[in-house]
């Protein structure tokens, strides 16, 4: 048995989990935030038995994937010189943990 703590985009977390939920796995969200940017994303729990560790970590892939998009900037930003509408971000992408479990109990 294996604990998969993944760590995605709240803008990901619900095409993430319906995919695992078509797949009858389960999973359990937590709202978390980063420490580094301090922004809200989503930590996914999901416990699974060995053989189905890649399947899961590829629909997380497949749905969390890092990918560029356009935004408009902050008025504040646009009045440090920047002249542009739009600026490309990085948004999506994945952390992902695979931990042993010692036990897995449902009382
Ligand atoms: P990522 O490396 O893709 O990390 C996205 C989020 O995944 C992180 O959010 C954090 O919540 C989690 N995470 C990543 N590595 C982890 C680890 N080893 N243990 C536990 N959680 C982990 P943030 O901390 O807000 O970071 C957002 C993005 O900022 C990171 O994207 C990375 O590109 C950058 N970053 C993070 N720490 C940095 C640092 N010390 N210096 C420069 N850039 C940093």
């Amino acid at each position: 048995m294996k604990l998969i703590v993944a760590i995605i985009s709240n803008d990901d977390c619900n095409s993430v989990l319906n995919g695992l939920s078509r797949k009858g796995l389960s999973a359990t969200k937590l709202s978390t935030s980063g420490g580094f940017l301090r922004a809200g994303n989503a930590t996914l729990l999901i416990g699974t038995e060995e053989e189905k560790v890649d399947e899961v970590i590829g629909i997380i892939g497949e749905y969390s994937r890092k990918r560029t998009q356009m935004v408009s900037p902050s008025p504040s930003f646009m009045s440090e010189g920047f002249i542009s509408s739009q600026v490309e971000v990085t948004v999506g992408g994945a952390t992902v943990f695979v931990l042993d479990v010692d036990k897995f109990i449902k009382l």
